[in-house]
């Protein structure tokens, strides 16, 4: 099934409309698997600076935005509690390797799928 996720950024926006979500993704999951990792590219076309601060799915438990970084030779992953920053004018990548989001507690497996939706 498709991990269906709607993607929350900060509230201030008249400039919401300009934070535009593509290329939504996540792999596929072995049967019995409880976490997923999903991947998209968010442009943010605005003057302001915007921040990705959540995530939700039907299809998980819990969703976490998280980032990875290198501690002591290991590859770590933590939530963001403040959500990632998007740059004015910039975009980012969530890609495997990288920062991601994070569904935990699958209620069936993922397929790997466009997904996302923006609000
Ligand atoms: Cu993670």
């Amino acid at each position: 099934m498709a991990l269906l996720a709607f993607v929350s950024f900060a509230p201030s926006l008249a400039e919401h409309e300009r934070v535009a979500v593509s290329q939504a993704w996540t792999r596929a999951t072995p049967k019995g698997a409880k976490v997923a990792g999903g991947y998209l590219t968010v442009e943010n076309r605005g003057t302001h600076a915007d921040r990705l601060l959540s995530a939700e799915s039907a299809a998980a438990g819990k969703v976490e935005i998280h980032s990875m970084t290198m501690q002591d030779g290991i590859m770590t992953m933590r939530p963001l509690e403040d959500g990632l920053a998007i740059p004015s004018d910039g975009t980012v990548t969530l890609a495997p390797g990288g920062d991601h989001i994070m569904f935990i507690g699958l209620t069936a497996p993922s397929r790997r799928d466009n997904v996302s939706r923006c609000r």
